[in-house]
């Protein structure tokens, strides 16, 4: 069966309750759903989790790494700030894609960089909640070819 886990970093527990106009009013809770009800109509496992901590964001990665065919991966605010998140990453060696909600290069200077990008197999940003759905398939498609 295949194994996806989702990982997100910190500050989107907060996710529909602040800042709507940028993240949307859709909770974390309700992606987590979504995501629940896609992997499971695919035939899939689910693993979603999300942490403010750093250390955990590695841990998580490591984790995937053991028990996962695919990471799908909202390191938020670390995406652009964490060479130790990087190095978990490159360290592990299944399927991995980097999501964001808002597209980054839109907005301050400090997002256009992202140390997560250059340690994954895809990027989607900027399509808020439907980016999860659209990396699920895009994971399910790209696991799918190398069975086939
Ligand atoms: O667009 C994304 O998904 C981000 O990863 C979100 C991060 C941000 O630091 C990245 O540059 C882009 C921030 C997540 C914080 O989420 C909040 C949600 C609601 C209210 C406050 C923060």
């Amino acid at each position: 069966m295949t194994a996806i886990h989702i990982l997100n970093g910190p500050n989107l527990n907060l996710l529909g309750t602040r800042e709507p106009e940028i993240y949307g009013t859709t909770t974390l809770k309700d992606i987590e759903a979504a995501c629940q009800t896609q992997v499971s109509a695919a035939g899939g496992t689910l693993v979603f989790g999300q942490t403010n901590a750093e250390g955990e964001l590695v841990s998580f990665i490591q984790r995937a790494g053991k028990e996962a065919d695919a990471l799908i991966l909202n390191a938020a605010a670390y995406t652009h700030t964490s060479v130790a998140v990087h190095d978990a990453l490159k360290a592990v060696s299944i399927y991995k894609l980097e999501v964001h909600l808002s597209n980054p290069h839109t907005r301050e200077a400090f997002r256009h960089r992202s140390y997560v990008s250059p340690a994954v197999d895809g990027v989607i940003a900027g399509f808020g909640a439907m980016g999860y759905r659209l990396a699920i398939e895009a994971a399910f498609e790209h696991l799918k070819s190398k069975t086939a």
